[in-house]
């Protein structure tokens, strides 16, 4: 199912896709126009077939997963068959590299290592799609247009060596393989967009906790958008097939319809105390639709500082709804903050 898109980016979008296929020396000159056919989850099992039985089973193809899979086509390649684009670069170190044969990759499914580099490619590409549809790169500012590194590795984003890098993204294998899930792999971008957007983001508690929250509020507005509204799980449901290892069904890692209140249900963990503020993003987003939602809060995101409080984050979101949106956006956002303790 294609996605709403701008009318620029669409027309940017069919001029690649009729274009002829890109040769090494587009390659060279970095023009990013290819296309190329790939099989994906869109989000993930669990949300699509409803399922909530599902299991690992050590990474096996099973055959109820088979509706699941779904062709795309990716963009912003840069040609060469190999997953390199625009806005991600995808490195393994668990098996040999994705190769695309005359625009098409094989269709790869979740027993073999490929398939999760195409998740990533695709997923962190359509990520940065959605943020474009929203004006961001064309009448807003850009925000994270950069080419960044997207690793797979044995031990995940938890590896102290990737730890302090957080423009890149690591996707790990515990449990379900975090790139089978599109919903993991937008949240893990979310925090390179908050690096985008303010270097060295998160320092602290409450800053740590916004940028948890962000990327979990950002998987799922990418998540309905590229899909749509999901019918058989609730859409506040985050990462409904990752957490099939480690929680009890309806599975979601987290939830972005808590009821966590400021101050008394901080935990001092950032993942934790974000669901505190993933509510307020939620409300804003349930008020103002997703649009409007979205924009304001990552168009906020630039005035935050690295370190930022709860409370400061929470005017600067204000103070852009009033910008973009006017008096009564802002009242609404307000709204959100103050029945969370924020404001
Ligand atoms: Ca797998
Ligand atoms: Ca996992
Ligand atoms: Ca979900
Ligand atoms: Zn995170």
């Amino acid at each position: 199912m294609l996605p709403k898109r701008s009318a620029a980016l669409a027309a940017a979008l069919a001029t690649a896709v009729v274009s002829a296929p890109v040769t090494p020396a587009a390659a060279r000159t970095g023009a990013y126009t290819a296309t190329a056919t790939a099989t994906v989850f869109a989000p993930n099992p669990v949300q699509q077939l409803g399922l909530q039985d599902l299991t690992d089973a050590k990474d096996a193809d099973l055959p109820e997963l088979g509706p699941a899979y779904t062709k795309v086509t990716l963009t912003d390649l840069d040609g060469s068959g190999t997953l390199t684009g625009r806005y991600v670069v995808v490195k393994s170190s668990t098996g040999g590299a994705a190769k695309a044969a005359d625009g098409a990759f094989p269709a790869y499914h979740r027993d073999v290592d490929q398939f999760e580099q195409v998740m990533g490619y695709h997923w962190v590409t359509t990520a940065q799609h959605y943020i474009q549809s929203l004006g961001f790169g064309s009448t807003l500012r850009p925000v994270n247009q950069r080419q960044i590194e997207l690793r797979i590795n044995q031990y995940g984003g938890d590896n102290s060596f990737f730890r302090e890098d957080k423009a890149n993204i690591t996707l790990g294998k515990g449990g379900i393989d975090d790139g089978e899930d599109a919903e993991v792999i937008v949240h893990e971008y979310g925090h390179s967009v908050q690096d985008g957007q303010v270097p060295g983001f998160g320092t602290t508690l409450e800053s740590g906790a916004i940028g948890e929250a962000f990327g979990d509020y950002l998987a799922v507005a990418v998540s309905s958008w590229a899909t749509g509204v999901p019918t058989r799980t609730d859409e506040a449901c985050v990462a409904d097939w990752d957490s099939v290892s480690y929680s009890s069904a309806p599975h979601c890692l987290r939830r972005l319809d808590g009821t966590k209140h400021y101050p008394e249900d901080v935990r001092g963990e950032v993942h934790a105390d974000g669901e505190i503020w993933s509510r307020a993003l939620w409300d804003i987003r349930r008020v103002l639709g997703d649009r409007k939602a979205s924009t304001l809060i990552i168009e906020a995101q630039f005035d935050f500082a690295p370190g930022t409080t709860f409370k400061a984050a929470a005017e600067a979101t204000v103070a852009a709804a009033r910008r973009l949106y006017g008096a009564s956006a802002a009242s609404a956002v307000t709204g959100a903050f103050a029945d969370r303790g924020i404001l």
